[in-house]
């Protein structure tokens, strides 16, 4: 988590002098980032957050964390209880139907109570996700005057996330979770859960999608743009293959989390152990698959998706390895012979369609993902491409390791 520093560090969108994201590590010093919601006063924001306080007063209202689709803020009180919640803004171009959002949010919640209510976890750990907070008004959602639709969620509190993965152990952890998260909900049927976002992860899709664009934008020619449309072009063939297998029965709905990338899962300050999963804006019905090769091409790209050395990504092998254990000690029972036949092509498959959805939406002209420059989005399908080219030069061996693992 970020360190709190008083009022004094208003974000520049919202007026004030200077914030710079604090895991932005790339070369270059990074411009401040635009908003969605530019124009949106902190006065305003400190309104909206005050409809979430049932007492106490709002002490400080910061950005947080490094989505690209949400606006989030860490909310400060000085109520006696928790001092600190989540505010968001769902992006209304991504999320048509916020309502559902919520709904399937207070799904998962009161089935993950249930369960965890059942007695202590096997290994004695704690796991959380966060609570929706309610109004004053006894409602989930505060929708303001221009429209925008605001909710709160309870922050894990001696918990923080990383944006990078540091060594086998973290990798472990980060896998554990997500497995403890598909365990925990592997007896909640997915027709219980509304499609929040339709498409979501369906790679034929997003490559229909993409013809779309090029034939009605075009597209000005660069090396990197050069690069990118050679890269589509030649797997083509490929991007069905999860929703082939899902239609011909091989492959099941189940609930997934949609999103499971590395600071997406959060860890004991103390003890570096997964204690929670958080943003299940995402979770819906879906393959697993989607989610263990989101979980992994997020995991074993030591650079991170944010890096401006796309050229050296690399996919390290050991990483995949350590959080495909920890995933396995936990979910190991409900996956199929024919799910783990699908597990190489999904890591293969994730990296190549988060590539594609970047690409696509630079050459929309950044309609979708928040970017902070032109080539932002351009810049993020590079790194993909190349962890896609790097998984693809390692099919031997990490065909090998889902092997050894099973
Ligand atoms: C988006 O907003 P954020 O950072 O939680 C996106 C994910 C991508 C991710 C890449 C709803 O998630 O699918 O994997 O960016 N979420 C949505 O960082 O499209
Ligand atoms: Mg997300």
């Amino acid at each position: 988590m970020k360190r709190l520093v008083g009022r004094a560090s208003v974000p520049a969108a919202f007026g004030g002098t200077g914030f710079q994201p604090v895991r932005r590590t790339g070369k270059m010093p990074v411009p401040p980032r635009t908003f969605q919601n530019r124009g949106q006063t902190l006065d305003h924001l400190l309104a909206v957050a005050e409809h979430f306080t049932s007492s106490g007063r709002v002490l400080d209202l910061r950005e947080y964390g490094n989505g690209n689709v949400n606006d989030t803020f860490l909310v400060t009180v000085d109520a006696a209880g928790d001092q600190h919640f989540i505010l968001q803004r769902l992006n209304p171009r991504v999320f048509h139907r916020p309502e559902l959002v919520m709904e399937n949010l207070r799904t998962v919640g009161d089935h993950l109570s249930r369960r965890l209510g059942r007695g202590p976890l096997r290994d004695g750990r704690r796991f959380e996700v966060p609570r929706v907070l309610l109004t004053r008004e006894g409602r989930d959602h505060f929708i303001d005057p221009g429209g925008s639709f605001w909710r709160a969620l309870s922050f894990i509190d001696a918990a923080e996330t990383f944006d990078t993965i540091k060594d086998t152990g973290h990798a472990r952890e980060v896998g554990s979770a997500l497995g403890r998260f598909h365990s925990l909900l592997s007896d909640l049927s997915p027709d219980r859960l509304a499609d929040t976002l339709p498409g979501f992860h369906l790679t034929p899709g997003y490559l229909a999608h993409y013809d779309e664009v090029l034939e009605r934008r075009g597209v000005s020619r660069s090396p990197a743009v050069n690069y990118s449309l050679r890269f589509v072009a030649e797997r083509r063939a490929f991007a069905p293959v999860l929703e082939n297998s899902r239609a011909q029965g091989r492959l099941s709905l189940r609930p997934i989390h949609g999103d499971p990338k590395v600071n997406n899962v959060m860890l004991d300050t103390a003890t570096g152990q997964a204690v929670g999963m958080v943003d299940l804006d995402t979770v819906k019905p879906g393959l697993v698959h989607y989610d263990i090769g989101d979980c992994l091409r997020s995991g074993c790209n030591p650079l991170g998706e944010e890096t401006e050395d796309w050229e050296m990504v690399r996919f390290e092998p050991e990483l995949c390895r350590a959080i495909l254990q920890g995933y396995l000690s936990l979910a190991q029972d409900f996956l199929s012979e024919t799910d783990y036949a699908y597990l190489y092509d999904a890591i293969r498959l994730l990296a190549f369609e988060l590539g594609l959805r970047f690409f696509t939406d630079y050459l929309a002209g950044n309609v979708y993902f928040k970017a902070r420059h032109p080539e932002h989005n351009l810049a993020r399908a590079l790194v993909q491409f190349k962890l896609t080219e790097s998984i693809e030069s390692q099919a031997t061996a990490l065909s090998a390791i889902i092997r050894d693992l099973r």
